[in-house]
């Protein structure tokens, strides 16, 4: 973890970097900045307690992130996943991480988005993000990176998405239960899908 710098270390970054009269705007004091981070790469490559897969109802593999997390996992991974009998949309269920740096991974599944039924697919995104973090508390998990779940093959629009991931972690990591999960990592793979939590994570995570 100490390669994952905290949102509040980004900020204090940013106040390296801002002109005098912008610092104070900058000057972070929630502690909330102090569980979560944003990492650009490979979320296998991750010595965490939990990563998430986006997965598809199967549980029985597939490509993007899902397809990476079964290559570096290797086949006993897969070897379990038949043993949960699939997942539905929303939902999310724990395996262990096999050759995977990390100890669990906790599989969602996503929603295909399809307008006109863009509320309902809101909720089963939002509920992908709910579930796998009380999964990760019911595990005793403290570190736990999600990738951006629905934007690759499902085709979730980048901005809503992330308003989603951000909102739903913001309001489950306040309340009490949550009390022992120390870090939240959201993981982008490109430029594109940084640009766009770097630009919100202010609005549900303020630097003030
Ligand atoms: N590390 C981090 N993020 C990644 C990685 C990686 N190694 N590889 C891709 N991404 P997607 P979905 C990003 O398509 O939209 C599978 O076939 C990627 O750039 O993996 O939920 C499943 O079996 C994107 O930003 O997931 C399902 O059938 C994000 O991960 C279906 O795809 C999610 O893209 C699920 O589609």
């Amino acid at each position: 973890l100490e390669d994952i710098p905290t949102i509040r270390k980004l900020y204090e970054d940013s106040v390296l970097a801002a002109p005098p009269q912008d610092r104070i705007r900058y000057k972070p004091n929630d502690s909330l900045l102090d569980r979560i981070s944003l990492y650009q790469g490979d979320i296998t490559q991750l010595k965490v307690d939990a990563i998430v897969n986006a997965a598809n109802k199967s549980l029985l593999g597939g490509g993007g992130v899902d397809g990476a997390i079964h290559r570096a996992a290797g086949p006993h991974l897969l070897d379990e996943c038949r043993t949960l009998n699939g997942c539905n949309t929303g939902e999310s269920k724990i395996t262990r991480g096999y050759n995977l740096p990390a100890r669990h991974v906790i599989h969602t599944v996503g929603p295909v988005y399809s307008p006109p039924e863009v509320e309902e697919k809101a909720r089963q995104l939002a509920s992908c993000y709910r579930t796998s973090l009380e999964v990760a508390v019911e595990n005793e998990i403290r570190h736990i990176a999600f990738p951006s779940i629905s934007t690759g093959v499902y085709g979730y629009p980048i901005e809503d998405a992330t308003h989603i991931a951000l909102g739903t972690v913001r309001q489950f990591i306040e309340s009490e239960r949550a009390s022992k999960l120390e870090r939240s990592i959201f993981v982008v793979w490109s430029d594109k899908d940084r640009e766009v939590y770097e630009r919100l994570i202010p609005e549900y995570f303020p630097p003030v």
